[in-house]
């Protein structure tokens, strides 16, 4: 019984690997026969995927504000934002999170910044660029 029931199991196995194969094959005679049809093919498929789903396209939106606290530990930041027209949003006092890559040893305190942030498909927020502002 077991053995039998592997078998069956392997034989599907086998058949579901040979068409793989022959996908695959074709999509690579498809590419070889001409490049740039195939170019041109995926840079459509690209636009129609940004059309279809707009969610998974990173937002940015660039705001300017106070300092009001800063934990460089964590990277995060408590800005006194002026309003975010792009989202919105209205002027408040709210925590961001920080990208690593932003040295924030580099503020202080109450100093004013211009800062771009960005919001991923799950809509968590966070800051990309920030510079000292006048
Ligand atoms: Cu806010």
């Amino acid at each position: 019984m077991n053995t039998r029931t592997h078998c069956v199991n392997h034989k599907r196995f086998s058949t579901y690997v040979t068409s793989i194969a022959l996908v695959t094959s074709s999509a690579l005679a498809l590419m070889i026969s001409s490049s740039s049809m195939a170019a041109e093919q995926q840079h459509m498929n690209m636009s129609n995927m940004n059309m279809t789903q707009p969610q998974t396209t990173v937002k940015h939106a660039k705001a300017h504000g106070v300092l009001v606290s800063i934990d460089a530990a964590h990277h995060s930041v408590v800005i006194k934002h002026q309003a975010i027209k792009k989202w919105q949003e209205p002027a408040m006092t709210m925590p961001f999170d920080v990208a690593t890559s932003i040295d924030l040893n580099a503020f202080s305190v109450s100093n004013s910044i211009d800062f771009t942030i960005t919001k991923d498909a799950n809509n968590n927020v966070t800051i990309i660029s920030m510079t000292p502002a006048n």
